[in-house]
């Protein structure tokens, strides 16, 4: 490829995104340079980099301001030592994202259509389930934050596939000419700031989805969002502005007019689609409306949006459904390894919870949980490393809390006391990595256990 052709590519991290990236790199330049701040022993699939690209592991040497652009790992915040050096060489920064999009101009002739997802929270959820409506339809690729970096399917993309991309603030935050046709921030609550350092620089990257869009493009948002209405305040979007709400009608774009029923208005046309869902909990609904307006506006009849829409399952580990048993419905929410993620997953049952919490502690209190756990929570069992630390922040809870230690444990004691119409969840606030290989492996063996009851 023309553009990289004599060019010496900087690759700092070497995370998923750049180990496919450095692999696409490398047949189009011999001077690709990747620092990786773990051992070598550490760095996962090493074995699938090309052996030609020259490394350096375990710290970040000078030897990248050598370089005439460097690709970033999406993870590494502008605030390090070495991303400052970096900059004030004025080497331009980018990520596999930017990279992906500037190839992908080159190749074609006409961009396919790009859908860009991103929002604090519900972003692979709403990215799966718009990716399989509309793959129904037409040819798709489903890739991103999700954990798929676009680079892979590059070869594989023509000017006719659409493509459904979750993207993260961290994609977001240096994009130069990323245009996507259709941008949608689900919603903006705190988070990351321990990379963007603020709210104003989380919206901000957030808000870099629209950046390049023009008025031929769309822009989807969530309705009553007040960090959503903030960035609007401060951004000049050119393309033309849609909403989903689950509370206010009559708005341009999509709301729901009863728990079966959304209704469309695009253009002054009104539109409505029956929904069907197995997916559990409100957040939901506003993930459903964000998915049945972007593929509506890549032209998917309704019928099959809401074939569709009734078979989607929602994503593994995430509020998943795994057994009923006796009256008592078991939940794997073990894709929440924080707080905020358990509070969701805590809003979205009415029924009585036996809820399974710890693993390893991320160090954030677990107080903000009580309200909740106060109104819902029968009981409580611990687990792994975290559950001293748990049991000493939430032992004024009117719930029982039992110490378990492991998952088998908590889900037999669970069974134990659980009556019919309650719920067990799993949804640990914690990572899993004190007893477990990654969260996929604890909501594995939570489903074997629960499924061996
Ligand atoms: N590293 C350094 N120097 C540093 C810091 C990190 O060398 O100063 C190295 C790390 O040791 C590691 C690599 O850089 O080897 C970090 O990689 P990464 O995690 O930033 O990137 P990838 O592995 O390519 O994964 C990224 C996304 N990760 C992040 O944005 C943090 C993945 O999202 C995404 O699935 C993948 O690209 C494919 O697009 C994960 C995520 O947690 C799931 N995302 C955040 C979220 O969803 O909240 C944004």
């Amino acid at each position: 490829m023309e553009i990289f052709k004599n060019k010496k590519i900087g690759i700092i991290g070497l995370g998923i995104s750049n180990l496919h990236l450095a692999n696409y790199l490398a047949n189009f330049t011999k001077d690709i340079f990747i620092t990786e701040q773990q051992p070598k022993e550490k760095v996962e699939n090493l074995h699938l980099l090309n052996p030609n690209i020259r490394c350096e592991f375990g710290h970040h040497s000078d030897e990248i301001l050598k370089t005439d652009i460097v690709i970033r790992s999406p993870g590494i915040p502008y605030h390090t030592e070495i991303i400052k050096k970096i900059i004030d060489k004025k080497i331009p920064i980018f990520t596999e994202l930017e990279i992906s999009f500037i190839i992908l101009q080159n190749k074609l002739k006409n961009l396919p259509k790009i859908i860009a997802i991103t929002g604090t929270n519900g972003k692979t959820t709403t990215t799966s389930l718009t990716g399989e409506i509309i793959s129904n339809f037409k040819k798709t690729i489903i890739a991103g934050n999700i954990g798929i970096p676009l680079i892979k399917y590059i070869d594989e993309i023509t000017e006719d596939t659409t493509i459904v991309l979750e993207v993260s603030s961290y994609q977001l935050e240096d994009i130069q000419q990323f245009k996507p046709y259709i941008g949608c921030i689900l919603n903006i609550t705190e988070d990351h700031l321990e990379h963007h350092l603020n709210m104003d620089n989380y919206i901000k990257s957030k808000f870099n989805i629209f950046k390049n869009q023009t008025k031929e493009d769309f822009a989807v948002l969530k309705y009553e969002d007040e960090n959503i209405i903030r960035g609007l305040k401060n951004s000049n979007i050119k393309s033309t502005i849609l909403y989903f709400s689950i509370n206010k009608t009559d708005i341009n774009g999509c709301w729901l007019k009863d728990k079966s029923t959304a209704v469309l208005k695009v253009n002054s046309k009104f539109e409505e689609i029956r929904i069907n869902t197995k997916l559990i909990g409100q957040h939901n609904y506003e993930n459903i409306l964000a998915a049945i307006l972007c593929s509506f506006l890549i032209g998917v009849p309704k019928e099959i949006i809401e074939k569709a829409i009734e078979k989607f399952k929602g994503v593994e580990h995430r509020l998943e459904f795994v057994r009923e048993l006796n009256g008592v419905v078991y939940i794997n929410d073990s894709k929440s390894t924080n707080v905020d993620s358990t509070l969701v997953a805590l809003k979205s049952f009415e029924q009585p919870i036996h809820l399974i919490l710890g693993g390893r502690d991320k160090g954030a209190p677990y107080s903000p949980l009580i309200p909740l756990i106060n109104q819902k929570v029968k009981s409580i069992l611990l687990i792994g490393e975290a559950s001293n630390i748990i049991y000493n922040q939430l032992k004024s809870c009117k719930c029982e809390l039992h110490f378990c230690e492991t998952l088998k444990n908590a889900v037999l004691k669970a069974k134990e006391i659980a009556q019919p119409g309650e719920i067990v969840l799993l949804s640990p606030a914690c990572s899993s990595f004190d007893q477990f290989k990654n969260f996929e492996h604890r909501g594995k063996i939570f489903k074997e256990i629960v499924n061996e009851l």
